[in-house]
């Protein structure tokens, strides 16, 4: 499954990279792409579990605003 995912906080590259770990650290994710300037995610992976997700991208120092 793929799911989009609204974040809050991302400022440049360095975000980009914090969060891109962050959720490629997440069990079940499989590949993330970062959009900078629409402030969003894409994930993708056989089990994308929300609450983790969003703890993940939280511990990082950003927040997760919508999963679509
Ligand atoms: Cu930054």
């Amino acid at each position: 499954m793929t799911k989009k995912i609204d974040i809050e906080g991302m400022s440049c590259e360095h975000c980009v990279h914090h969060v891109t770990e962050a959720l490629e650290g997440v069990p079940g994710v499989e590949s993330v792409k970062v959009d900078l300037k629409g402030n969003s995610a894409t994930v993708s992976g056989a089990v994308l579990d929300e609450g983790l997700m969003k703890a993940a991208v939280a511990d990082a120092g950003y927040e997760i605003t919508g999963i679509s």
